[in-house]
């Protein structure tokens, strides 16, 4: 018998919820919680809850996760390579074809695509469930990506398959994340820094609450199918991290495939590589150019030109706060 979905999904009051109508236009559906640690969606995440909990999961499959913008695209491309034995031919396919993201449905609401308000875009819209569908019919071995938490994935899933886990400081995750919404014109954000970074610190961007988020990855660091990096450390030394995901997936890279892969995997390659940078979306309108693109600054720190003094001490307590110890664990804060 199916699993039944354990959690209650509950719709923000009215006011809070029409306010973020009003702030966030691609929220069509409005805005739900996910009870008990109030994992933030959209309303039409609930179409599709129980079908990412019970999505069926292969021993050959390689999940990336992790909560938006800590570096998933990167540690997608790199993975993908090492899992397709660096098969450079291959990895010029649209990444998000190749590595499919399993929420997809959950983010885009079809209907934005016509909206007068947001922008007249040239792109069909999406049939709903149509990115689950096509998940479901890859071959193996699947490369999938997703910014689920493990609770609301599968339950087990690293009894069956691997996972590699990327965080990243969330300071520098608030100021990415605004640059998307507003670079997504499906999601419909014209506001400011100040009230996005408001939005993130009460957990009401999508699959916030950040510090669940990355504790219920870090509760399972010791599991062997699980492997944590983290955006700052493929800063620092984007091989030994290539080194350690490569040992991860039992493949072998040799000190020239190690130099040409790293290369590859570069900020200045990726941001002009088509297949991983998304420009193909900004011909189509669905995505803003001037923000910066998809692949933007690839900094670390860069929050410090964001946040004025009292931000500053704002989210450091918060950091301290929620964050409970995982802050200093992943050095984020001393
Ligand atoms: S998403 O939308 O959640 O999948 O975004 P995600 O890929 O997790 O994060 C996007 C940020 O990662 C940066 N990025 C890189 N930085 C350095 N080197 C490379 N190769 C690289 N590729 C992607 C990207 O620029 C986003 O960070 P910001 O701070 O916005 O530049």
């Amino acid at each position: 018998m199916a699993e039944e979905f354990p959690y209650k999904i509950v719709t923000l009051p009215d006011e809070e919820n029409e306010q973020i109508k009003r702030d966030f236009k691609g929220y069509i559906s409005g805005a739900v919680k996910v009870e008990p640690l109030g994992y933030f969606f959209q309303g039409i995440y609930q179409d599709y809850a129980h079908r990412y909990y019970t999505l069926p999961v292969r021993s050959t499959d390689v999940f990336v996760a992790s909560y938006p913008k800590c570096g998933t695209t990167w540690t997608q491309e790199m993975v993908w390579l090492l899992v397709h034995n660096l098969d450079y031919e291959g990895a010029k396919c649209r990444l998000d074809k190749r590595f499919p993201f399993t929420d997809e449905d959950s983010v885009i609401d079809s209907r934005t695509l016509e909206l007068p308000g947001i922008k007249k875009l040239d792109v069909q819209p999406p049939e709903p469930g149509k990115f689950l569908d096509m998940v479901l019919t890859l071959s193996d071995p699947r490369c999938l990506k997703t910014h689920m938490p493990f609770s609301l994935l599968t339950p087990g899933i690293l009894d069956t398959c691997k996972m590699i886990y990327v965080a990243r400081d969330p300071r520098d995750v608030v100021v990415s994340y605004y640059h998307h919404h507003r670079m997504w014109v499906p999601l419909g954000y014209n506001g400011d820094f100040k009230m996005f970074f408001n939005y993130f610190l009460s957990d009401q961007v999508m699959w916030s609450p950040f510090w669940s988020h990355v504790r219920e990855a870090w509760e399972r660091k010791d599991h062997h199918n699980l492997l944590i990096i983290t955006y700052e450390e493929l800063k620092a030394d984007l091989s030994a991290v290539t080194l350690k995901v490569a040992s991860f997936l039992e493949k072998k890279v040799s000190p020239t495939d190690l130099t040409k892969l790293v290369k590859h995997l570069h900020f200045d390659s990726m941001k002009k590589n088509p297949s991983v940078n998304a420009e193909v979306h900004a011909t189509t309108g669905f995505c803003d150019a001037r923000e910066g693109g998809f692949i933007r600054k690839g900094k670390s720190g860069g929050w410090r030109e964001y946040f004025d003094e009292p931000m500053k001490v704002e989210f450091e307590k918060w950091m301290r706060e929620k964050g409970k110890g995982l802050e200093k664990e992943f050095k984020w804060l001393p």
